[in-house]
Order: C-alpha cells, then sequence, then structure tokens
C-alpha cells in the first residue's frame, strides 16, 4: 500500500512537471544526419590527396555525443552522385542488423532511432560490403555515451581529447590485400599520421593536446584498425585509471599500457603531477604503428589554454 502511495506521488509529481513545460532532465532525443560522401581528403601533413570514403567527408566522421536514456534519432544520406552503398554500424545500438543497418544504395537515405541505453565509448562504422574498405577507406567515427551523472568512481574529468586509430593503406589496395593486412603505410590518429606530433613529423600542424599540471584528462581511444590490436601507453606517465568500454562501472588503476582490440574503445585518464610541467607522448606501442605514426603529444603546462579539450575541441581538426 505504502509503496502503491508512493508510485502515485511520483506520477503526479511528473505530470505536474511535465505539465508546466519543465525539460525531462532525463532523456532526450538527439537528432544525427550524415550523408555518405566519395571524395578526396588530405591524409597526411605534406598535404596528400587520398580518394577516401567517408561520414560527411572527414576521416573520422564526427563525434555525437549523447547522455545514456537519450534517443538518438539517426538519418544517414547516400547522394545518387555515389558509386557505392553505404550503411551505419552504431556500436551503441541494440537494433536488429539487418534492419537498421542494412545498406543503403546511392540515392537513398535511412531512417532509424535508438535509445542509448548504456553509458560508454562506442565505435560507428559503415558496415557495407566489404566492410572492411569501407572502413579502411575512413568511414568511422565515434558516440561517447555519457553517464546520467559523474560520480567519485568516475569524476568528471577536466580536459578530454578524442584519439581515433586506423591504418592507411595505398589507394586501390584490394579487398584480398587488406584482408592480408598487406601494404599499409601509416597509423593515422584523426585522419592523419603524427596529427598532433610534430616531434616525429615537423610538418605538423604544431597542434598539440594541452593540460594544466594535476588535471585529469580523459582520452578516449577508439581502435579503428582493421587488423591490428593497439597497446595504447602514455610515455612518461601512468594511465591514472582506465575505463574499459568507458563504462563507468569497470574501472582499473594504475595502468602502464592498455590493450584496445580491433573495434573496441576505452575512455583512460591520466592525471599529470602537480607543481611542475611534464610531457607525454601517447602512443601505440606496438612499435609498427608507432613509428608510422601513432604518436600524439600531451603538454602538461600552466601555459594550457582554458578551451583546450572542451566542449568541441575534443577532436581537433
Ligand atoms: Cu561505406
Amino acid at each position: 500500500m505504502k509503496l502503491f502511495k508512493k508510485g502515485v506521488l511520483s506520477c503526479a509529481v511528473f505530470a505536474m512537471l511535465a505539465g508546466v513545460g519543465i525539460p525531462a532532465a532525463f532523456a532526450k532525443t538527439v537528432e544525427v544526419t550524415m550523408t555518405a560522401m566519395e571524395t578526396e581528403v588530405v591524409i597526411n601533413n605534406n598535404g596528400d590527396k587520398y580518394p577516401a570514403w567517408t561520414f560527411d567527408g572527414a576521416i573520422p566522421g564526427k563525434v555525437v555525443r549523447v547522455k545514456v536514456g537519450d534517443t538518438v534519432d539517426f538519418t544517414l544520406i547516400n547522394p545518387k552522385t555515389n558509386k557505392n552503398s553505404h550503411s551505419m554500424d552504431f556500436h551503441a545500438a541494440e537494433v536488429h542488423v539487418l534492419k537498421e543497418f542494412a545498406p543503403v544504395k546511392p540515392g537513398n537515405s535511412k531512417h532509424f532511432i535508438f535509445e542509448a541505453r548504456r553509458a560508454g565509448v562506442y565505435m560507428y562504422h559503415c558496415g557495407a560490403s566489404a566492410m572492411v574498405e569501407h572502413i579502411a577507406r575512413g568511414m568511422y567515427g565515434v558516440i561517447l555515451v555519457d553517464p546520467k551523472r559523474y560520480t567519485k568512481k568516475f569524476p568528471k574529468p577536466d580536459r578530454e581529447y578524442v584519439l581515433i586509430q586506423s591504418q592507411l593503406f595505398p589507394a586501390g589496395t584490394s579487398v584480398a590485400d587488406l584482408l592480408k593486412n598487406k601494404g599499409w603505410t601509416n597509423a593515422l590518429i584523426n585522419g592523419k599520421p603524427f596529427n598532433y606530433d610534430p616531434v616525429h613529423d615537423p610538418k605538423a600542424s604544431g597542434f598539440m593536446l594541452q593540460s594544466r599540471p594535476g588535471e585529469r584528462v580523459r582520452i578516449y581511444y577508439v581502435n579503428a584498425n582493421i587488423n591490428m590490436p593497439i597497446a595504447a601507453h602514455p610515455i612518461a606517465g601512468i594511465w591514472d585509471r582506465v575505463y574499459p568500454n568507458g563504462s563507468p562501472k569497470n574501472v582499473l588503476y594504475d595502468m602502464q599500457t592498455y590493450g584496445l582490440p580491433v573495434a573496441s574503445a576505452s575512455a583512460m585518464d591520466i592525471v599529470s603531477p602537480k607543481g611542475r610541467d611534464t610531457a607525454n607522448a601517447i602512443v601505440d606501442h606496438t612499435m609498427s604503428a608507432a613509428l608510422r605514426g601513432a604518436i600524439t603529444v600531451l603538454i602538461n603546462s600552466k601555459a594550457a589554454p582554458d578551451d583546450a579539450g572542451k566542449g568541441d575541441n575534443i577532436l581537433p581538426r
């Protein structure tokens, strides 16, 4: 009886809130539209172009960010100017693989919705056949599903950065060779080798990740390789915490290296010592990947600008 009364009361309160137009703090619908674009993109710091397949013309695609309980209302447009079918596979979605994730022919579009039910860091990618080619040519990105609230176990970070690693193969590499992992030339971080590493590539833009000493920096590291795992290690630092799959329920402490299988992603926190400047090189310690481009510099200095690693700056272009 007591429970029943409580239920009635909470329903009444909810109805009152809805009636006066207070937005439901619990969940919202987030509209996301992407256009499959078969187009050339600049693929390295020399300005060389590559015939990519992309979401919205960029590698990686845009960051999608929602909260647990939100509904993602998604539309994929495949313009008739494209030659290939494309699709969308959100790893955060629990749907029907043959329905929502079905390929979309040129000139068509596809709409579907899903509820983001589990907090975490999830890859998305095109799953049209041959999937290996669609991923290798650039059709991937990340969807962040934030928890409803931060906790002591999963604190709000001071700065956040997305690092999506992938393999670059020469234009025209056959599907057979992609499957053999044959001929890959570079490891890309957010679409370019040594993207944020002017130490190893003097032609890099000079952009580096930044934080202030003692801040908690959360790296959302995504493995968009087609064949190779990643050994994520912050040189001259230690991961304070690793949240496998980015879930607040999964916490590892004091990790030197964390392994990311293909098509996985995790949240990794680094907290630099207070009172002095430090710098880290976040690498895929798999040497064949590191020396082909999977190195990212993080500078921990009082000079870090306020807006670095915040808002739209979590995936630096
Ligand atoms: Cu595709």
